[in-house]
């Protein structure tokens, strides 16, 4: 999709004329220069589409082969999501400041002179520019990459990127199918211009409030829901944004707000707040303990977020293990299999234990007999024992175990990624299978590995013109000033 110099002219045109002539001429002539990149058949069957391809799943190219990223992000939320186009085949060409890069790269090191792990493990696949934004030169190679890109991703505090020329207008006049996406910590409105890190999120985007014990404060979550979690929402944006710019022929603004990303991940907390008009949420433990709900969405500890009751246990171990525990849910539909499992057949007929209702007000007395039978196994043998009669269970999984899990490892899931500076290391893969679009992880790019080839390749400069470019300082670190003697 990203145009080359040679069909930079057709583009233009192609942009004027009516929708469908522009999904002809993209379906036509892929700017793409791998082979994989090429519709899988010329021919279309009828409807538009290329015939299916004729080559075996996973060896027809990438899922977003020909589109080419011009990857504003830094730290976490933004680059969780051009990570995820990466993998997905685009050509993420990320720009950074010169001697300095993406923040992260030289956060939490953990190997002296090389790049960290928090950097690694959010950049795979991506090419690496450096550029300064604000010089009149590195403005230049800016406007020429955004003339040559699909999708302008960024995540800087608001205003930031208006304050470097690069508004709206600036980029839509470039070019008028750039799509510019962006991560924000709130949408408009009063806190619009507040710069929001992960927990500022989930605070405020009904995470904490919902999260921990009732009697204790506040808690945010281990999972980053959001900026991995806004990451994800923005991607899903950038590829629905390209899916309609094959029918309209122009880009769009697309705006992920972590506020907004992580309430959407809370939804059933919002309807609990409207549920609580009706009366006690009768599936959380508070109620069975007779405390009475306030007028907001409770913290519920470990009670399960649907309508099955559930707890954290103890198994085998938890006295010296921190994680040797396990998730149980008194599913209804097995009871019977649990009340067998534990040793208390009678509670299947037991009308003090035989229905859902019946068991609300016991729940804590409940879960505590079956952690007399957890804590008898290991989580692993708990689990076993669950799953052979279908109880559905959760051992509660160190970062250890998973690292070292064989069927994750196996999948992808889990990945050994080797890198110049720092050596082997491990990396969560493509969370996302795809069955013709296989994921490779390639190792992040170290800071301006691919300036020159993308100076040259991408952009077209000749030799005299990068020279020009480079001599001017806008891609390198300014000179620190000598001291007067
Ligand atoms: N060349 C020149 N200048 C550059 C540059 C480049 N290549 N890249 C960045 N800069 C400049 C920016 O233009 C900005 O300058 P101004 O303040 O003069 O406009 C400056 O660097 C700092 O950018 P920033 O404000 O985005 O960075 P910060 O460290 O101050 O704030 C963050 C970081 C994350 C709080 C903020 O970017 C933000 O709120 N982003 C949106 C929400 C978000 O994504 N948060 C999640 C982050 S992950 O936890």
């Amino acid at each position: 999709m990203a145009k080359s110099k040679k069909s930079a002219k057709k583009t233009k045109s192609a942009a004027k004329k009516p929708a469908r002539k522009v999904v002809k001429l993209a379906a036509k002539k892929p700017a793409a220069k791998k082979a994989s990149a090429k519709p899988a058949a010329k021919k279309s069957n009828g409807n538009g589409a290329p015939k299916p391809s004729s080559k075996p799943f996973g060896l027809a190219g990438k899922a977003l082969d020909g589109v080419r990223i011009l990857d504003f992000t830094h730290v976490q939320s933004g680059p969780t999501c051009t990570q995820l186009l990466a993998w997905f085949g685009a050509d993420v060409i990320k720009v950074e400041r010169p001697g300095v890069g993406d923040i992260t790269r030289g956060q939490l090191v953990d190997v002296k002179g090389a790049d960290s792990l928090y950097f690694t493990m959010l950049n795979h696949n991506k090419r690496s520019i450096t550029i300064d934004s604000k010089h009149p030169q590195g403005k230049r190679v800016l406007n020429e990459l955004i003339k040559k890109c699909d999708v302008l991703v960024e995540n800087f505090a608001p205003g930031a990127l208006d304050r470097m020329g690069l508004t709206w207008e600036h980029i839509h006049k470039l070019n008028p199918r750039m799509i510019v996406a962006s991560v924000k910590g709130f949408g408009p409105g009063p806190y619009e211009d507040c710069k929001v890190y992960e927990n500022v999120a989930q605070c405020t985007g009904g995470s904490a409030s919902t999260t921990g014990f009732r009697e204790g404060p506040p808690l945010v979550t281990g999972a980053q829901i959001g900026d991995s979690g806004t990451g994800l929402h923005l991607a899903l944006g950038i590829v629905t944004a390209l899916y309609q710019r094959n029918r309209t022929g122009r880009g769009q603004k697309v705006l992920a707000a972590m506020q907004d990303g992580v309430l959407n991940l809370c939804r059933v907390k919002l309807r609990d707040q409207q549920r609580l008009k009706a009366g006690p949420l009768t599936e959380y433990s508070q109620y069975g303990e007779g405390v009475p709900f306030g007028d907001a969405t409770p913290r519920a500890g470990n009670d399960s977020g649907g309508g099955q009751p559930g707890w954290i246990l103890k198994c085998k171990g938890w006295e010296t293990d921190p994680n040797a525990y396990i998730y149980f849910i008194t599913q209804a539909p097995v009871w019977a299999a649990i009340c067998d499992l534990i040793g208390e057949p009678t509670w299947k007929t037991d009308p003090e234990y035989a229905t859902p209702r019946a068991r609300l007000p016991k729940l804590k007395a409940i879960f505590r007999r079956i952690e007399d039978w957890t804590m008898t196994m290991t989580k692993f043998e708990v689990m076993n024992a669950c799953n052979a009669v279908d109880i559905p269970v959760g051992p509660i999984l160190s970062m250890k175990e998973i690292a070292e899990d064989e069927s994750l490892r196996a999948t992808g899931t889990v990945v050994e990624v080797d890198h110049p500076t720092r050596g082997k290391y491990l990396s969560v893969g493509n969370p996302i299978k795809m069955s013709d679009s296989v994921t490779e992880v390639k190792r992040s790019p170290l800071l301006g590995e691919h300036t020159d080839e993308i100076l040259t390749s991408v952009l077209g400069f000749k030799a005299k013109e990068v020279a020009e470019i480079k001599n001017s300082g806008a891609l390198s670190a300014p000179q620190k000033e000598e001291k007067a003697a």
